[in-house]
């Protein structure tokens, strides 16, 4: 039975019969990239910066207006997309060590039932990548120029490429693709190591945007007053934690005072240590005049805090532009090759990110922004054309390629393919209730632990466990809630406010049933 009120679609075509042969697969993943910033999303930065081979997938698939990841941070996301498990239950909880390599990854599974499989990019797993014919990965989180890159025949050994990773990245999937057996299907992942920090841009792309002045989100100056301490004593805000020098490039200050003794220069040095004496001679053509007309007008307060953040948003849209063009090539490639009306284009992140909103940047927080992933998906005459609204998961990417494929997915799987969704309704029995869970504290940016759940209107999180450092003796038992149809950008926790008891008991059902079927982690 299935219901068709419960889901929007914009633009309605007819599906065609399913297709017989069995279908290609290609899952492109950036890092970090937000959904403000793809404009087929319509949010009003995208209008600045628009994305139009992004686009062109949104233009012929479905748009999902409600996917999210299980634990937004880059290794948890990534071994849920391999396993189609929480992270409890393939044990990458947090971004170092932890995958359960006895898990199995779909791409064995289709590496089984006869495609070729590939993976080029940000592996960032601490286990080999498994499954797979071919694989040309970075080493850890790679490096935007020159990276290294490990492949079958580099035997272990990561060895240096000169060029820009998007590129680099696209140069690669291609060579997997032009020497695949036509006889057979494929499965490709393609991991961009952009727009991750420290947003790096393009030689090409490095005065793009210095004439755009970008708006402040309205909620930028969250106050964090009806919340719980997390939200306070994170370290991931625009103003205090952005730091001048790796950030934002401003490296002529290793030698003003008092910005010489900033956090991360070492970093921020072999950074532009690696580019060629051309690369460098092009980025320094770029930024020394900035850098000097900022270091002569010697900004503070709020001035700085507006530099900071329209210099932040510049390198970050710079970064998504090479990714756009990158995608055209491929897609244009597809079309060129006539694979297109054959292959599944997926296009996504490992999680959301923060453009400022409630003055951050970087994810984590069970909050929108990085809670929610951008997700398209584009296989014209199976996928129908237009929006869905039914709440998806990372977890549901690994049923997904299963099913397209024909092959059965294993009952320990916890995600359920989007199969069902692709002809633009919602069965009956699509789920109600997201879970979440964020395991990375003590550690870089300082979120405290959270668990939650979300249905289509609202959102509980319960913020857990023992403060270190300089959170000692804060040990976090606390919860929000909040109503995502009044308040979209999450400004008003309701969590204890009496006309919001019922729904608040509902979710909170909701997560108690997640922890004893899932058998999730004690708080
Ligand atoms: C690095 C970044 C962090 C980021 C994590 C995780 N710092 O540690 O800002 O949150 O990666 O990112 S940096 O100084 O190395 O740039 S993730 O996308 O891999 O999860
Ligand atoms: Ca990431």
């Amino acid at each position: 039975m299935k219901k068709t009120i419960t889901v929007s679609i914009a633009v309605i075509s007819l599906a065609a019969p399913a297709k017989s042969r069995k279908p290609n697969i290609v899952h492109i993943m950036c890092d970090d990239h937000s959904l403000q910033t793809i404009s087929a999303y319509g949010h009003p930065l995208s209008r600045i910066a628009p994305t139009p081979n992004i686009d062109r997938l949104a233009a012929s698939g479905m748009l999902f207006g409600r996917a999210f990841v299980e634990n937004s941070l880059s290794t948890p996301s990534r071994a849920c997309l391999m396993t189609g498990l929480y992270s409890h239950q393939n044990g990458q909880r947090a971004l170092g060590a932890g995958i359960d390599t006895t898990k199995v990854f779909f791409s064995e599974l289709l590496r089984d039932a006869g495609y070729q499989t590939g993976v080029v990019g940000k592996w960032h797993l601490q286990c080999e990548p498994k499954g797979f014919d071919y694989y040309c990965v970075l080493n850890d989180q790679g490096d935007y120029y020159n990276p290294e890159f490990k492949t079958p025949e580099s035997r272990g050994a990561y060895l240096r490429e000169e060029g820009y990773a998007t590129k680099l990245i696209t140069d690669h999937s291609i060579e997997f693709l032009e020497k695949r057996d036509a006889g057979k299907p494929f499965c490709l992942l393609v991991h961009h190591k952009a727009p991750h920090r420290n947003w790096m841009p393009e030689g090409k792309y490095l005065n793009l945007y210095d004439d755009v002045e970008f708006p402040l989100p309205a909620n930028f100056r969250d106050d964090y007053s009806t919340r719980c301490d997390a939200a306070r004593s994170q370290e991931m805000s625009v103003a205090n934690d952005m730091t001048l020098i790796y950030d934002l490039k401003a490296t002529e200050l290793r030698t003003v005072p008092p910005y010489d003794g900033e956090w991360n220069i070492a970093t921020a040095v072999s950074d532009l240590e690696r580019l060629t004496p051309e690369q460098l001679r092009v980025w320094t053509e770029a930024y020394a005049p900035r850098n000097a007309k900022f270091i002569a007008d010697g900004l503070g307060g709020e001035e700085l805090v507006r530099w900071k953040y329209n210099n932040y948003l510049r390198d970050y849209l710079r970064c998504i532009k090479t990714i756009d063009d990158e995608v055209g090539r491929l897609l244009d490639w597809l079309e060129r090759e006539g694979l297109r009306e054959n292959t599944m284009v997926v296009y996504t992140s490992d999680q959301g990110f923060y453009m400022g909103e409630h003055g951050w940047f970087d994810k984590r927080f069970m909050y929108e922004e990085s809670f929610g992933t951008p997700l398209i998906v584009s296989y014209p005459g199976v996928v129908r054309h237009g929006v869905c609204n039914a709440l998806v998961q990372n977890l549901d990417f690994a049923p997904t390629y299963l099913a397209v494929a024909g092959v059965s997915k294993p009952e320990a799987m916890s995600g359920r393919s989007l199969e069902p969704l692709f002809d633009g309704a919602v069965p009956d029995d699509w789920r109600e209730y997201l879970y979440y869970h964020y395991y990375d504290y003590p550690a870089i940016h300082r979120v405290r632990r959270h668990e939650g759940v979300r249905d289509k209107r609202y959102k509980l999180i319960r913020f857990y466990g023992r403060g270190f450092g300089k959170e000692a003796g804060c040990d976090a038992d606390c919860a929000e809630l909040y109503d995502l149809e009044s308040d979209p950008s999450e400004m008003n926790n309701v969590y204890g406010d009496p006309a919001f008891a019922p729904v608040a008991a509902r979710l909170q059902g909701a997560l108690d049933r997640f922890r004893s079927e899932l058998k999730t982690d004690e708080p």
